[in-house]
């Protein structure tokens, strides 16, 4: 039986240095809470215990001696073995702020005017990646199997396949992958490079169906691979591409709804806007949600729809993200300047139609507000997936509307909500008062038909249908080779 190793930029702990000591925290992103039901279903699924062991590996946050403080302290728990990685702080800046998300992070959501083309952050790219396969090589035993998430790590299938030729690889993008005509305009070397490095493994799995057409075409166009459907022959290999749509663990959504501490936020929510419909939204800040059109949209909707105003109350959440990047950080001012221009438009003395945060919110508070939301505003301009989106509709108990943007992969799981084109913003302003005006029958409709598909292909299924493929597609290659 093999080991299963999960490889992602970062490791899902962050550790901070306080006055009291070192404080360890465990991200709760996607993957995260993906692998914890897997894990929590070893024992009873023949699935979850097909592996010997299971195996993170990621950067720290943090110096290595604090990660080794934190350790000999016990304060890092994880039913999983973890195996960090320590990149030079200076190298790391190159790698993740630059060419990650300076160059393949805007290029690939279509901002191609936002993008930085510059060697040093490629020369970074290549080494941190490197780091990961030299970690890697080292601990890698025959029969594991490697499962390397991102964009940061686009390089690394293939240089994990040149040093275990057999191994078993697959990756993940989380984000799109562009048509061919825009991932052409990166330089011709660092094109072919991120191509030929995700041709390294046995299966890359993409989010939706267009994501994978756009990889192949790219594949053929700038590798000159051959290629049958999804399948791609590189190298004497068969390289398989197809979709796997992350899903979101559904119960946990859905029981946060009988949860005591949430029931006590939800409560005191409506209590405070019992008179008032609520929108909500909530997003890292990033220029590929939108966060400016949409508040151009709930401005149009409140000079076309005045019979609203006093009526509803938008909660608008962004959380802090990447604020070393000087795009995100100009984004903020713009935002809480036009956040300020509404209030001062609009507000009454009893009434002010935004509330912003920019702040983190507890897991618990994310979800009451999902539940009191009668309108989730989810506009992004691009968006690999979003899981904002299929967590809303998880959390709905008997009423609710999600206006979703046609730019992001949710919206071709999620037929039933409003969609809206988020630069269309008078479309986006119509389709809040749609939603306001939504007959509940027709709101509980939509809900159970979306709600019926997310409880089916949920996180876990999404997990075990990409490792089954890889685990055939592996096959294949053997079979191939005899
Ligand atoms: C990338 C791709 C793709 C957000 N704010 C808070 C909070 N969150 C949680 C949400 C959700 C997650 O973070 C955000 O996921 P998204 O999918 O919306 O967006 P990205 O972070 O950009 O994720 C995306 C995803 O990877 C998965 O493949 O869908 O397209 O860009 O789970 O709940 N959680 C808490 N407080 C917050 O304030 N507790």
């Amino acid at each position: 039986m093999g080991r299963l190793i999960i490889i992602s930029n970062r490791l899902p702990f962050s550790i901070d240095k306080t006055g009291e000591g070192l404080i360890v925290r465990q991200s709760s992103g996607g993957l995260v809470s993906a692998l914890k039901s897997f894990f929590e279903r070893r024992g009873t699924d023949s699935f979850a215990n097909q592996y010997s062991e299971e195996i993170w590996v990621g950067s720290v946050d943090s110096t290595e001696e604090d990660w080794r403080s934190a350790e000999a302290e016990g304060l890092i728990d994880a039913d999983f073995i973890i195996e960090p990685i320590f990149p030079p702080p200076a190298l790391y800046n190159g790698y993740y702020t630059g060419f990650s998300n300076s160059a393949i992070w805007p290029l690939f959501h279509y901002f191609p005017t936002l993008v930085e083309y510059k060697k040093e952050y490629f020369e970074a790219y290549l080494k941190v990646n490197q780091l990961f396969a030299d970690k890697i090589a080292s601990i890698y035993e025959p029969g594991d199997v490697i499962w390397v998430h991102d964009y940061q790590l686009m390089l690394l299938p293939n240089m994990l396949r040149q040093r275990m030729p057999e191994a078993s690889i697959g990756f993940f993008l989380h984000i799109p992958f562009p048509s061919y005509e825009i991932f052409r305009l990166m330089p011709s070397d660092w094109k072919r490079a991120l191509l030929e490095g995700l041709l390294g493994a046995d299966l890359v799995g993409f989010h939706t169906y267009d994501y994978v057409q756009h990889f192949v075409q790219s594949a053929k166009m700038i590798v000159k691979v051959e290629s049958q459907f999804n399948t791609i022959y590189y190298n004497n290999r068969v390289v398989k591409a197809d979709q796997f749509p992350i899903g979101i663990d559904y119960e946990k959504f859905r029981d946060a709804s009988l949860d005591e501490t949430v029931v006590g936020i939800s409560s005191a929510l409506e209590e405070k806007f019992y008179d008032q419909k609520i929108l909500f939204s909530v997003d890292r800040l990033d220029y590929t949600k939108g966060l400016e059109h949409r508040l151009e949209s709930f401005e149009i909707f409140l000079a076309l729809y005045p019979e609203w105003r006093e009526r509803v109350v938008f909660i608008l959440n962004v959380i802090p993200s990447r604020d070393s990047i000087p795009t995100y950080n100009e984004r903020r001012k713009l935002i809480e300047e036009r956040v300020s221009t509404i209030n001062g438009k609009y507000s009454t003395l009893q009434w002010q139609p935004l509330i912003y945060r920019y702040n983190h919110l507890s897991f618990d508070e994310l979800c009451a507000l999902y539940q009191v939301a009668d309108v989730a505003l989810i506009t992004p301009l691009r968006d690999g997936m979003n899981l904002v989106a299929k967590e809303y509709i998880a959390s709905c108990i008997d009423k609710g509307v999600l206006i979703l943007s046609e730019l992001t992969g949710a919206a071709s799981e999620l037929n039933e909500a409003l969609i809206v084109n988020p630069t269309d913003t008078t479309e986006v302003a119509n389709a809040i008062n749609q939603a306001l005006i939504m007959p509940l029958m027709e709101q509980r409709s939509r809900l159970s038909y979306m709600q019926r598909r997310l409880a089916e292909y949920d996180v876990l299924r999404w997990l075990k249908d990409f490792l089954e493929q890889l685990s055939a597609s592996k096959k294949d290659q053997d079979a191939l080779r005899i």
